[in-house]
């Protein structure tokens, strides 16, 4: 079988500035834990992200769920990602024609390619919506995840379709650096896969949500990162929840390590 390289090592690999800097802060941070703080008010999400910040290594948000967001905001979001060296990835799930995707990342009021270092987008558009965020993105040194598996109960992103959007991240490398998956799909060690849909305790919510463990994720599935949200935010105390993912994340990592 394969060796599997460490996170130094494929920060080495790594050509984009974006999974360079991930892994070399996977590696110093020793985690593979990204947070989802899916909270409404900017004081909540800064709260948070201040707590945690020594336990992530990515921050994800979904900007347009925050009732009082202004642009100071954004300045906070970013001192406090720079003080705790964590990267910032929108989830913004860009899913429109190139021209429209291309507007939506740099205007608006969220003017989102100015601050995110990662976005995501799903890949039904067809290549476009690739090229349409990389003649945005790529000047200002910004990745793309493809949304090539979804967590979510019956969703569509599986067979051909994983398949078409593994061969559209291959194809387009210089901007996209990695997958939203379930699992691992590709040996690049250049590329990184991110997992949503992880709690401690498998299971799901009443909305189709479906849960896997770190180990699962990690150890069993060969992804790199778990995403965590409620199964943090919603804790009594979400500094020991950060500890215990951030444990649970690296211990199944450390594991697979020669
Ligand atoms: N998210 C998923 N599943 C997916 C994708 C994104 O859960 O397939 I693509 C997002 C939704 C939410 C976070 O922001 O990841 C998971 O939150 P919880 O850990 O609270 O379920």
């Amino acid at each position: 079988p394969k060796k599997v390289l460490t996170y130094g090592e494929r920060s080495e690999l790594c050509t984009h500035p974006v999974t360079k800097e991930l892994f070399k802060i996977m590696h110093e941070k020793e985690t593979n834990l990204v947070v989802s703080a899916d909270l409404k008010t900017t004081k909540e999400v800064l709260q948070v992200l201040k707590k945690i910040g020594p336990h992530i290594c990515m921050a994800k948000t979904h900007i347009d769920i925050i009732e009082d967001y202004n642009p100071e905001f954004v300045t906070q979001l970013c001192e406090i990602a720079k003080k705790h060296n964590f990267l910032l990835f929108e989830d913004r799930k860009f899913a429109d024609i190139g021209n429209t995707v291309k507007l939506q990342y740099s205007s608006g009021l969220y003017r989102i390619s100015d601050w995110a270092h990662v976005i995501n987008a799903h890949s039904v558009p067809g290549e476009g919506v690739v090229k349409g965020l990389k003649e945005v993105g790529l000047v200002k040194d910004r990745a793309c995840l493809l949304i090539a598996e979804m967590s979510s109960l019956g969703n569509l992103a599986t067979g051909d379709y994983t398949v078409a959007t593994i061969k559209m991240a291959e194809e387009n490398k210089d901007f996209v650096v990695g997958f939203i998956s379930q699992k691992k799909l590709c040996d690049d060690p250049t590329l990184v896969h991110m997992t949503p849909g992880v709690k401690l305790e498998c299971g799901k919510d009443s909305l189709g949500q479906q849960y896997l463990t770190p180990d699962e994720v990690i150890g069993r599935r060969g992804s790199d990162i778990i995403i965590v949200g409620r199964g943090i935010v919603q804790a009594h105390d979400i500094v020991k929840a950060a500890k215990a993912y951030q444990q649970a994340g690296y211990l199944a990592y450390q594991q697979l390590l020669p």
